[in-house]
C-alpha cells in the first residue's frame, strides 16, 4: 500500500507538472483528489489494514494528500500568472508606433476667391447676403429693368423652369439686392456671392453655372466719386496696394450710367505681358450708378437716395490669380487639380 502511495504522489507530480492549462488541472484534481479518485479509493480500503498498520499509511496518505494538494496550488498559480501574461502581451500597445495619417482637405479655390473677395468688401463695412438661387421672372428681370422683349431674357440663355409659373434658375445674382431694397431703408452697403445659371455650351471659358460676386450701396447723396473709390480701394485689396484703376464707359439697364472697370496688370505692372495679354490691364467689374427706376420699383425713392452697384464673376477672377487655363477644371474636382491651390 506503502508503494502504491508513493507511485501516487509521483504520478501525480509529474502530470500536474506538464498541465497545459486549467482545465487540465480541475480534470487532474477530480481524477486524483475527487471522491472515486485512486487516493479516495486507498483511503477507503484501510479496514482492511491490520491495527498498527492503519495509523501509519492513514498518515502517509494524508501526507501523500496535502502534497498533491499543495503542488495543484502551485501548478494552478503558475498557470494563471502564465495566462495574464500571455494576456498582456497579446494587449500591449506600441505608443511608439506611427498613427495613420488622415488626409486633411482644404477650400477649393473658388471658396478662396469668394472667401477673400468677401473679406476685402467686409473690410470696408459691408454685409453678405444670401438667397435662392431658383427664383421669379420678377426678382431676376423685370425690377431690374429688363423689359419682356431683352435679349437676356432669350430661352438660349437662361433656363426656366417649366410647369411652374415663371420660376427660372437666376441668371445673376441681382436679386437679392432687389430682395434687400424691398426689405431694408437705406443705408444698404451690402454684396451678394453666389451661383448663377446661363445656358451656355461648356468650353474653357464657359459653363451653365458659374459665380458671381455683386455689390450694391444706397444712400443719401452716393455718386460716382464713391463708386470710384470704393472699387479702386477694392481693386487694391486683390491685386495689391500699387494696383491702379480706369472705367470705361459701358451699357446695362439697371445702371445708369454704366461702366466697366480695369485694373493694372498684377503680373506685370502694366508693362504688357501673358496674364493681361500685353495690353496691361486686365477686366474686372462691370458697375453704374442705381437706374432710378430700378430704386423706384424696390420702393425706394430716387429724389431721396442714389446708389452705386457692381458686379463680377469669380471664376474668371479664380482663373486669373491662379493661373487656370480651362474653367472646367473648376468644376470637375479633380483632387490631384485643387490639391495645388
Ligand atoms: C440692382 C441694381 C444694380 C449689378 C451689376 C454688373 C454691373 C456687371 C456682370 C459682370 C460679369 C456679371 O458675371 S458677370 O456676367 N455684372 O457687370 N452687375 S452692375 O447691378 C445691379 C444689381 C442689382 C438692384
Amino acid at each position: 500500500m506503502k508503494e502504491k502511495l508513493t507511485q501516487i504522489k509521483e504520478r501525480a507530480a509529474k502530470r500536474l507538472a506538464e498541465a497545459a492549462d486549467l482545465k487540465t488541472l480541475e480534470e487532474l484534481r477530480v481524477e486524483i483528489l475527487g471522491k472515486k479518485g485512486e487516493l479516495t479509493q486507498i483511503l477507503k480500503g484501510m479496514g482492511s489494514l491490520s491495527k498498527e498498520e492503519r495509523p501509519v499509511i492513514g498518515q502517509l496518505a494524508n501526507e501523500v494528500r496535502s502534497e498533491i494538494e499543495s503542488k495543484l496550488e502551485e501548478a494552478k498559480t503558475s498557470l494563471a500568472s502564465k495566462a495574464q501574461e500571455l494576456k498582456l502581451k497579446a494587449e500591449t500597445i506600441d505608443v511608439t508606433m506611427p498613427g495613420k495619417v488622415t488626409e486633411l482637405g482644404h477650400k477649393h479655390p473658388m471658396t478662396q476667391v469668394i472667401d477673400e473677395i468677401s473679406n476685402i468688401f467686409i473690410g470696408m463695412g459691408y454685409e453678405i447676403v444670401e438667397g435662392p438661387e431658383v427664383e421669379t421672372a420678377y426678382y431676376n428681370f423685370e425690377a431690374l429693368n429688363i423689359p419682356k422683349d431683352h435679349p437676356a431674357r432669350d430661352e438660349q440663355d437662361t433656363f426656366y423652369i417649366n410647369g411652374i409659373g415663371d420660376f427660372l434658375l437666376r441668371t445673376q445674382t441681382s436679386p437679392m439686392q432687389v430682395r434687400t431694397m424691398e426689405t431694408r431703408k437705406p443705408p444698404i452697403r451690402i454684396i451678394a456671392p453666389g451661383r448663377v445659371y446661363r445656358s451656355d455650351e461648356v468650353d474653357a471659358t464657359h459653363s451653365p453655372v458659374f459665380h458671381q460676386l455683386e455689390g450694391l450701396v444706397i444712400d443719401k447723396g452716393i455718386t460716382m466719386g464713391d463708386l470710384k473709390g470704393a472699387l479702386a480701394e477694392f481693386a487694391k485689396g486683390l491685386f495689391g496696394e500699387n494696383t491702379k484703376v480706369r472705367f470705361r464707359p459701358h451699357h446695362f439697364p439697371f445702371t445708369e450710367p454704366s461702366a466697366e472697370m480695369d485694373a493694372s496688370c498684377f503680373a506685370c505692372g502694366g508693362k504688357g505681358c501673358r496674364v493681361c495679354k500685353d495690353s496691361g490691364w486686365i477686366e474686372v467689374l462691370g458697375c453704374g450708378m442705381v437706374h432710378p427706376k430700378v430704386l423706384e420699383m424696390s420702393g425706394i425713392d430716387p429724389k431721396v437716395y442714389s446708389g452705386f452697384a457692381f458686379g463680377l464673376g469669380l471664376e474668371r477672377i479664380a482663373m486669373q490669380k491662379y493661373a487656370i487655363s480651362d474653367l472646367r477644371l473648376l468644376f470637375e474636382n479633380d483632387t490631384k487639380f485643387l490639391k495645388q491651390f
